[in-house]
């Protein structure tokens, strides 16, 4: 029969290696690779100067995309997340409610960036939009100018920080944005707009301020003429 000292005994040795597993199992965590990783920029960090000035660029990527894909990574650890971004970004609904907001920020600062760096291009080599994605623009919006209008008004009227989208949904265009670091691909309890996403602005004071301080209406109207229509087609034709 198991008498009072064996008991202790037997707990403390229960505990010991419940510790030392948890000690393993941390430390296997601090090995375990990067689930997530920074892309590299497509162009230089002074492509874009007379718009978006270099160091701009330099922090935005370096620093702040840099940062989102670390704490992501971090919270990652010990989890089975899809490997694509976009993918992730559908799951966070799901998520358990200790990971879930740290995901959402972080995650969405990864895929929001990942994707906000490849709708960029320098002037020389933004392209034009093809007759399809004209065609959507005049029949959401009547024409494209409307649209740049509905855009840049959805950037301002987006209260502190967070991104501007124009979406598909439903075969149809349309425009919203998000607050933070939330995104389209989001569940709409959450980010408030469903669809995909076909083009986004970031409008934290981070994407801007060095060049425009307050004056987030004259980075908008600046933006649309390095935004990379290439990009803006084939998303549109996925
Ligand atoms: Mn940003």
């Amino acid at each position: 029969m198991m008498n009072r000292r064996n008991f202790l005994n037997t707990a403390a040795i229960a505990t010991t290696s419940s510790l030392l597993f948890r000690a393993e199992n941390s430390l296997g965590s601090l090995l375990a690779e990067d689930q997530y990783s920074l892309p590299s920029l497509p162009y230089t960090h002074d492509a874009f100067d007379a718009i978006i000035d270099t160091q701009t660029m330099q922090i935005h990527h370096g620093k702040h995309h840099a940062a989102y894909v670390a704490n992501l990574n971090k919270a990652a650890v010990g989890l089975q997340l899809p490997k694509s971004p976009a993918e992730l970004m559908s799951r966070i609904h799901t998520l358990p409610d200790e990971k879930k907001s740290v995901i959402r920020n972080n995650g969405g600062g990864h895929y929001n960036h990942t994707l906000f760096w490849t709708l960029l291009a320098p002037q020389t080599q933004v392209g034009t939009p093809t007759a399809e994605v004209i065609q959507a623009i005049q029949s959401s919006f009547g024409n494209i100018d409307t649209m740049k209008e509905q855009f840049a008004a959805a950037a301002m009227s987006r209260f502190g920080s967070g991104w501007a989208w124009l979406y598909k949904k439903n075969n149809r265009l349309q425009i919203g944005s998000t607050a933070n670091q939330d995104n389209p691909l989001m569940d709409e309890s959450l980010s408030g707009i469903s669809g995909k996403p076909i083009l986004c602005l970031d409008v934290w004071e981070h994407a801007y301020y060095l060049k425009y301080q307050n004056r987030r209406a004259d980075y908008v109207k600046a933006w649309w003429n390095i935004v990379n229509w290439n990009t803006v087609n084939a998303l549109f034709a996925e």
